[in-house]
């Protein structure tokens, strides 16, 4: 197992547009072996491949907690097939792509999720709550998009140009 470095902005990568997993590989299962890993070291309950740098269609979440203990889901070539468009859920999100930034974030509150397990086999799930919320985010990288994206240019301008200067300056 090894713990992959996380791509920070402005790292042009993190606007990509990820493309689908063709086929569940030996390469793709050590890929996912090494999210959990470089998720939970981190740690964050969610990461997608574009932030270790590698543009597929996957994730990796976790949103359990202590009381319930650990609940890994691997999400491959994901779709959301239905949003609720009466329901929304607000929640401060982080990113580990933009480390010690925090902002609310308004989405659907709940999500139907299409996806391929690390079988092959396809499955769906209804999710609300913080898995919800977690999964939109992640999706969000697989099609390039941030979750400073969703705020006000005045803030998204400002958080960019802080981490412009700070990756000038080489910190
Ligand atoms: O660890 C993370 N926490 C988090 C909190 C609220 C909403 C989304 C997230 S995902 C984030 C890890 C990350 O950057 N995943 O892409
Ligand atoms: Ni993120």
């Amino acid at each position: 197992m090894t713990i992959l470095p996380i791509l920070v902005i402005p790292d042009p990568r993190l606007k990509m547009v990820s493309e689908p997993v063709e086929a569940i590989t030996d390469d793709i299962r050590k890929l996912v072996t090494d999210m959990y890993e470089t998720m939970y070291d981190a740690p964050g309950i969610g990461l997608a491949a574009i932030q270790v740098g590698v543009a597929k269609r996957l994730l990796v979440v976790d949103v359990g907690s202590r009381e319930e203990g650990q609940q890994p889901l691997t999400v491959i070539n994901p779709e959301i097939i239905w949003e609720s468009d009466d329901e929304f859920r607000i929640h401060q999100e982080g990113c580990l792509s933009i480390p010690e930034y925090f902002e609310e974030v308004e989405r659907p509150a709940c999500i139907r999720m299409r996806y391929m397990d690390l079988d092959g086999n396809t499955q769906e799930i209804d999710a609300d709550g913080l898995l919800a919320t977690c999964l939109q985010h992640e999706i969000d990288h697989l099609n390039g998009v941030l979750f400073i994206d969703h705020l006000s240019k005045l803030k998204r301008d400002r958080v960019n140009r802080k981490f412009a200067k700070a990756a000038k300056a080489g910190v």
